[in-house]
């Protein structure tokens, strides 16, 4: 039987950075992308031998079956879900079953077969807008929406799952992820996506704006996708994780004014900033205290300035110097 390494959610944004860096690293290993392209997209995933795409859903019981029994999976990157906190609001019962259902049959999947670690991601959602900062993983929580709520819940049975049955498990709770290849199509999308597209446009002529919501004194801790995918690599492969909930972020805060200063440095002109009321709900802080990730060997190699000249460069804007 072939041995394994399962991602689910691969076509997406941040697994199909995984997908990419686990085909470099594991050169020997197979890679099973189990993905229903809902967001995520075929092109999005390398193009190698090694890499088996298969389209479906994380919720169909036969298929993860089938999955495990033909193939030796050694670990899995549990990634996809409804992404959308949007969407999940909209449609809790479909988020539901994909974002809680999903996981749980994919532990029953992982237990029976006694995989060597589980890897989940969670997010920064769980903490709602509780204010103390910066918050640590021990911290009361408050899941506001559909999308934390199952987020918590999935995350607890992954935990549970090594205390309980002895599989290797790990979750990560993702703060504000940024890179190439965030869909920025949505107004929900995430900010960065959103500006990088809007300078984009403009540099081609279009009548673009950027929008802040608010007054762009609202902060996050924003982290370039090849750390995430970094952090999520080590974890897998540290025995010290197991039945471990880690932040993900740099434990640093920026603020949206700050960052539009940083891309006029680095760009020259922005197009037209437009600013109107804050979005109902819209947490106004946040940045993660990331003691415990680094405890366990993570250091990040981009800082939020190196990870915005990698996207504009991927993106083909023009900057003022070289870089
Ligand atoms: P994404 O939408 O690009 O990726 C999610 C992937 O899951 C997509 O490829 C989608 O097609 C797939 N998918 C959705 N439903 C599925 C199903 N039923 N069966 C199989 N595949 C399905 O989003 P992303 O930003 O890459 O997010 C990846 C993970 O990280 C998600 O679990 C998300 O909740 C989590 N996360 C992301 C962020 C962020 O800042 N991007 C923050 C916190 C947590
Ligand atoms: C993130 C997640 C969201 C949920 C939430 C929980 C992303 C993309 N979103 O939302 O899913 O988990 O955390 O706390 O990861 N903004 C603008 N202009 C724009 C778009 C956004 O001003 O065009 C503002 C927005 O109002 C917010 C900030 O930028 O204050 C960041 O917005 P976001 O949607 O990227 O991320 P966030 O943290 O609100």
């Amino acid at each position: 039987m072939k041995e394994a390494i399962l991602i689910t959610g691969g076509a997406g944004f941040i697994g199909s950075h995984l997908v990419e860096t686990l085909l470099n690293k594991y050169s020997e290993k197979n890679l099973i992308v189990l993905d229903d392209l809902s967001t995520g997209k075929l092109e999005n995933i390398p193009k190698d031998k090694k890499v088996k795409f298969i389209k479906g859903s994380i919720t169909d019981k036969n298929l993860l079956k089938n999955i495990f029994n033909d193939f030796k999976i050694e670990k899995v990157f549990h990634l996809a879900a409804v992404a959308s906190v949007q969407r999940s609001v909209e449609e809790p019962e479909y988020t539901h079953q994909v974002n809680f259902d999903g996981t749980l049959y994919l532990l029953e999947e992982s237990k029976k077969h006694k995989i060597e670690k589980f890897v989940f991601a969670s997010s920064a959602a769980v903490y709602g807008d509780l204010e103390e900062l910066p918050k640590r993983e021990n911290m009361a929580i408050k899941p506001l929406t559909p999308y934390a709520v199952d987020k918590y819940a999935s995350e607890r049975y992954v935990l549970n799952s090594y205390n309980l049955y002895g599989l290797k498990t790990v979750a990560l709770r993702f703060f504000n992820v940024f890179g190439e290849r965030q869909d920025p199509s949505s107004p929900y999308s995430g900010v960065l996506s959103i500006f990088i597209d809007r300078i984009k446009r403009f540099q081609n002529g279009e009548d673009v704006k950027i929008t802040i919501f608010g007054d762009g004194k609202q902060t996050r801790d924003f982290i370039y996708v090849k750390d995430v995918v970094k952090a999520l690599i080590l974890v897998s492969e540290t025995d010290k994780s197991n039945g471990e909930v880690y932040n993900l972020g740099l434990g640093k805060e920026n603020s949206l004014l700050d960052i539009l200063k940083v891309l006029k440095n680095l760009i020259g002109e922005l197009p037209p900033i437009e600013f109107t009321s804050p979005r109902k709900g819209d947490i106004r802080f946040s940045r993660a205290d990331i003691t415990k990730i680094k405890s366990v060997g993570f250091k990040p190699d981009y800082s939020l300035e190196d990870g915005l000249k990698r996207l504009l460069m991927y993106e083909n804007i023009k900057l003022t110097s070289v870089v």
